[in-house]
């Protein structure tokens, strides 16, 4: 199988099945007890209500284990955010700016233009800011998203394991054009890459710079 597009998209859909797979299970379950009840204690039988006393073992037992059940997704849950939070400290970095309703993306030696372009295999942070109302930036490839404020630089920060092209959406209401604002990331191999990066003819795709 070819690897995924990032390692985190490997935690995330881990994190998503464990959720779903537990409450799959648990409706399962709940839904068969509700069924086998019905048939059981229907009134035609003739069964007496009896008045039943707590159960100390059988209130622990349902006390610990959802508890249990519970921290445990909360814990893949953090680990995995916290794993992609934590960006290097050589990280190459990006500025991404959004604005309604385009994305444009700055690099270090000030070419810009609207689609995101990135090394394979580098660590990767998006410095990120909005030039009017809140927008998000989201990579459902890579499963990460971030929202994108004005007056405030929020970050994001991801390796792409395989060259490619993905698609970039907002991920925010920000007003009539929304839903169009898409753009796209392309993975280039590093020589690729630098070679793209020094190429001044992109300046065609150049957007106006953001005030
Ligand atoms: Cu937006």
């Amino acid at each position: 199988m070819s690897p995924a597009p990032t390692q985190h998209v490997e935690t995330v859909d881990f994190v998503m099945l464990y959720i779903v797979g537990i409450s799959v299970i648990l409706l399962l379950g709940i839904t068969a007890a509700m069924i086998y009840f019905v048939f059981k204690y229907n009134r035609k039988k003739g069964h007496q209500p009896v008045n039943i006393h707590g159960n100390i073992w059988l209130e622990i037992v349902w006390i610990v284990i959802p508890t249990l059940l519970v921290l445990s997704m909360f814990y893949f849950g953090y680990t995995g955010f916290r794993e992609y939070r934590s960006i290097p400290k050589d990280a190459y970095v990006i500025q991404a700016k959004a604005r309604m309703w385009a994305w444009e993306f700055t690099y270090e030696n000030g070419k810009r233009l609207d689609t995101l372009y990135v090394p394979q295999g580098k660590p990767i942070k998006l410095e990120m800011e909005s030039a009017d109302v809140t927008h998000s930036l989201y990579i459902p490839s890579f499963r990460i998203k971030e929202d994108v404020m004005f007056g405030r630089t929020t970050y994001l920060g991801f390796t792409a394991d395989k060259v490619g092209s993905y698609d970039i959406a907002c991920a925010e209401y920000c007003g009539l054009n929304h839903s169009m604002m898409y753009t796209k990331i392309k993975v280039l191999p590093q020589d690729k890459f630098n070679i793209w990066l020094n190429i001044k003819e992109e300046s065609a795709n150049q957007l106006e710079p953001v005030k």
